[in-house]
């Protein structure tokens, strides 16, 4: 184990789907940077923590050679590195996940063939950029097939006749569209995440990451969060309580000149819908509210 840094480095996508979203979400952690003339390197200039821009598929590569802590990317980057990789060479953890980039990992065929199961893979040409994945699902399914490795236009392969199924990252479904192929089976669900060094090497990070890391899981608490107020009667409470998503414990408050009713202030970590507002009403709150959270720091 190599001695820790001062400062923490976090590696990001420089250029790609991930990109904006994942500086967004650095710079809601109050992370301020300056940026290196090259654009491969953001300063840190709020707290020690500096920024790496580099292609998302080197990102963990990284993490294990000692040049960054941390990482953002797809979970489909990270399990493909992980299945092709010795796992004692792999140094880290998926540490959470982050709620942009959703798409999924799937294998597409022909619009006009049936699908009848996995066995319909057995001797067919797949081509995919997941080679390693694609392997472990086909073993797993206990089919043999021929893995096609291409690094870009893997919808086109069947057209061209370079193989006759596809594994390839699906988000709306328009690419597989637009070639005439339909998903079958979905391999792995993916979405931003964010990689670390192992929890010891972590531990030894101190407060820093610590404080990375609280903020993070604060933003990513309060994207659904929102703060509800209402007044109600105090019997009816605990039955208006039981309906709120994922809540918090209520602070009440007396009303001045109303010697049962209650003011009501709670904050709910699922998304608070017309309906259930309607439902709330219907059961004898008044004056609701919905307001947004901005900051949390539990
Ligand atoms: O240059 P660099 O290597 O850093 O970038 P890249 O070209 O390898 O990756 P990039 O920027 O395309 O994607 C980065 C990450 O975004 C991926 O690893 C995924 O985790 C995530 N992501 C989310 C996607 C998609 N959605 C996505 N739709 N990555 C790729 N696609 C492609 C897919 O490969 C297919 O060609 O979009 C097409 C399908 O999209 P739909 O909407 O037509 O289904
Ligand atoms: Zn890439």
């Amino acid at each position: 184990m190599s001695e820790p840094r001062e400062r923490l480095r976090i590696a990001v996508q420089k250029s790609g789907r991930l990109s904006e979203s994942s500086i967004d979400l650095l710079a809601k952690c109050g992370l301020k940077f300056r940026t290196s003339r090259d654009k491969l390197f953001c300063y840190g200039e709020s707290l020690p923590i500096d920024l790496l821009l580099v292609r998302d598929d080197d990102i963990p590569g990284l993490i294990d050679q000692g040049v960054c802590e941390l990482g953002i990317v797809g979970r489909n980057v990270a399990r493909e590195y992980r299945a092709g990789s010795e796992p004692s060479s792999v140094t880290w953890n998926e540490v959470c996940d982050l709620g942009f980039g959703p798409c999924r990992l799937s294998i597409a065929i022909p619009n006009e063939e049936e699908f009848t199961g996995a066995q319909q893979l057995a001797g067919k040409r797949i081509a995919t950029s997941y080679p390693n994945l694609l392997r472990e699902y086909l073993l797993k399914q206990g089919v043999e097939a021929s893995v096609v490795v291409l690094n870009g236009a893997v919808e086109i392969a069947p057209k061209l006749g370079t193989a006759e199924y596809i594994c390839d990252l699906v988000s709306s479904g328009s690419t597989l569209q637009a070639n005439q192929l339909k998903e079958v089976a979905v391999m792995l669900q993916s979405e931003a995440i964010l990689i670390g060094t192992r929890q010891e090497f972590v531990d030894a990070r101190g407060p820093l990451l610590d404080t990375l890391l609280r903020r993070l899981e604060g933003i990513l608490r309060v994207r659904e969060s929102k703060l509800l107020m209402f007044k109600s009667a105090r019997q009816l409470l605990p039955s208006l309580l039981r309906h709120l998503p994922d809540a918090e414990l209520p602070q009440l408050s007396r009303i001045d000149g109303a010697d049962d009713a209650l003011g009501v202030q709670v904050v709910c970590h699922q998304a608070i819908t017309w309906p259930l507002l309607e439902e709330l009403k219907r059961m004898g709150a008044s004056q609701i509210l919905v307001l947004p959270v901005e900051k949390m720091l539990a």
